[in-house]
């Protein structure tokens, strides 16, 4: 686990998967239908149980295009320790010249907005975008940390922000952006 303090936040950097996370809310990297997939989304279904789709369903009444990229909804967590789920949609990598770097800091914030809002004061990402969405992790985890630090910095009010990372290499990856950005 590696620690940095950003403001009064803390931020964890840790290996893991985010199914197991006790924050207040985890956040699950989603595809604007809602209504699953594999990865993180698959994994959040499969063990948290089938009223997190209920809700997504009920959901996508008010959304019949979708969930736009960049947004975030909030639902139940079923079987989970997390109290709330929050969906956001990262944005497919297509070069990083189509709008990737600015729709990947707001499905940060508006996580964290949405966090605030519902007085969720510990959460849990993971690394939205870099598995089915391509999005090079290289270039994801300083664009990520810089969405987290413009949060703390103007809305200050989440206690503790965990990335929850599946591989070493993307561990490596956000620590060292981490280590960049913070210098502590
Ligand atoms: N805990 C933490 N991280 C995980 C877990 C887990 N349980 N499982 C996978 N990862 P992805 P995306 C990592 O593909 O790129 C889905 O089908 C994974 O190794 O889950 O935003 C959705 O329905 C990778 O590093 O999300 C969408 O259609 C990271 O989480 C699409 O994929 C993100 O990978 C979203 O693609």
């Amino acid at each position: 686990m590696y620690e940095f303090k950003i403001k009064n936040t803390r931020l964890k950097i840790k290996l893991g998967d985010i199914t197991d996370e006790e924050t207040d809310v985890i956040v699950n990297a989603a595809n604007s239908s809602l209504m699953g997939g594999r990865g993180v989304d698959g994994a959040i279904h499969k063990k948290g149980g089938p009223s997190i789709l209920a809700e997504c369903i009920e959901i996508r009444k008010t959304l019949p295009m979708g969930l736009p990229t960049g947004e975030a909804v909030m639902t139940n967590s079923g079987l989970l320790k997390a109290k709330r789920i929050i969906h956001t949609v990262g944005p497919v990598w297509n070069g990083g010249s189509h709008g990737e770097p600015e729709l990947l800091k707001n499905t940060y914030f508006n996580s964290l907005l949405m966090a605030k809002r519902n007085s969720l004061k510990t959460i849990s990402f993971p690394s939205i975008s870099t598995g089915a969405f391509g999005y090079p992790v290289k270039l994801a985890a300083p664009t990520a940390l810089n969405a987290i630090a413009d949060f703390v910095y103007s809305e200050d009010s989440i206690d503790t922000i965990f990335l929850v990372l599946f591989h070493e290499s993307d561990l490596s990856e956000y620590v060292n952006a981490a280590k960049n950005l913070f210098k502590n």
